[in-house]
């Protein structure tokens, strides 16, 4: 393990449960990959002055804050770690890039489409003066998705026919669960759509490379009203579920599901792949495994197989355990912050970039504008003014 010299130097906004897993990777990175950089917990900032403090304590922030605007402001900050819900993403992350911060911002980018062109094309700008900034579409990083992405692009399922994604679970099936920020779509922008729908957005396009370019949509609403913790109660202004079909602009078809009311799904993502010459499954119940099915093999050899994805050959898995000792939903995270400050620190960008993250933006509002009108959606391309 080399001695890293170079300090990046972070300030994260936001604490809870993505500040959380985010402050893990941080803790964690430099301890188990060699890189270029060492990431330095230098600051958190939240609003509450009581809570921000016991959070700094708890996840390992040197110092605490309640105005992220002072963040931005240090020079002894390099990095801001955008954790907040999604209608502060757009003024967090532009002001960070036009102070000349690098930038890593939760998914999605944005509630809005106007303002993840905002961000995507103040990102492109930041990168030509070598300020980088990733969207945190974290699942890309578990070992497993990389592996399925180095198998299809190795031809090993042939012609991608279809696509079959779902992401499942069932945390606000009690019609008492209050009605949080998630709920609302002034704070989330939408519901299931854009918290897990995103994921399986950009997972699909990133294993299989292909876009998605048109979309048939319903989505729904199942418990309207919500108690407030102050009493009475409120509207719930998102979905609780959204389905669709698309057209992926490499020729396949496909299917997703994202929802909240899959009752006994904690956090059900899978996604199966069907092509010319074989499958592959990848099922975060059992994120550690990869299911692969190998049509070119003897017909009395075929059948789905179970690779255990725990090799030292397999994507990240070298700097972890031996073969067979499993990870976990944090080490994507960590695999995240490893990607990232090995891009910063080498001086490449990384991805997902904000422009792919505007892609997927613009996916989540095809799937509105079908949902809406009971009709077809194109998706426009994700083109910013100043890479136009
Ligand atoms: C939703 O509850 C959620 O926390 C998402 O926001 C995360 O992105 C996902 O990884 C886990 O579930």
């Amino acid at each position: 393990m080399s001695t890293q010299t170079t300090d990046l130097r972070i300030g994260m906004v936001g604490y809870a449960f993505m500040g959380a897993a985010h402050s893990q990777a941080w803790r964690t990175v430099n301890r188990v990959f060699d890189l270029p950089l060492r990431a330095r917990m230098t600051a958190v900032a939240g609003r509450d002055p009581g809570k921000v403090a016991a959070a700094a304590a708890q996840l390992g922030w040197q110092e605490h804050t309640t105005d992220w605007r002072s963040l931005i402001a240090r020079d002894d900050i390099d990095l801001i770690d955008v954790c907040t819900p999604g209608d502060s993403h757009a003024e967090i992350a532009i002001a960070a890039l036009a102070a000349g911060k690098h930038v890593l911002c939760e998914k999605p980018l944005a509630n809005t489409i106007d303002e993840a062109r905002a961000m995507a094309t103040a990102a492109v700008r930041a990168e030509a003066g070598g300020v980088r900034s990733m969207c945190g579409f974290n699942y890309r990083r578990v070992p497993a998705v990389a592996l399925m992405r180095q198998l299809i692009a190795d031809g090993r399922v042939g012609e991608i026919r279809h696509v079959r994604a779902v992401y499942l679970q069932d945390w606000i099936t009690d019609p008492q669960f209050p009605l949080v920020w998630r709920l609302q779509k002034d704070k989330a922008g939408s519901g299931a759509l854009g918290d897990i729908g995103a994921h399986i957005i950009d997972l699909t396009q990133y294993v299989t490379g292909q876009r998605i370019a048109g979309v048939s949509a319903l989505t729904e609403t199942f418990v309207k009203q919500r108690p407030l913790t102050a009493g009475g109660s409120g509207d719930v202004t998102v979905d609780d579920a959204a389905l669709f079909v698309a057209r992926l602009d490499g020729g396949a078809v496909a299917t997703y599901e994202a929802t909240r009311f899959a009752t006994g799904r904690k956090n059900g993502l899978r996604v199966e792949i069907n092509g010319s010459l074989g499958s592959v499954v990848f099922d975060f119940e059992r994120m550690n495994e990869l299911e692969f099915y190998d049509a070119a093999l003897p017909s009395d050899e075929q059948g789905f197989s179970r690779i255990l994805v725990t090799e030292p050959d397999h994507p990240y898995i070298a700097a972890w355990w031996p073969p067979g000792h499993l990870i976990g939903y944090e080490h994507s995270f960590t695999h995240q912050a490893r990607d990232l400050l090995e891009a910063i620190g080498t001086g490449v960008s990384p991805t997902p970039s904000f422009t792919d993250a505007l892609q997927v933006q613009l996916v989540l509002d095809a799937v509105e504008r079908s949902a809406a009108l009971g009709s077809w959606a194109e998706v426009e391309p994700a083109l910013t003014e100043v890479a136009a």
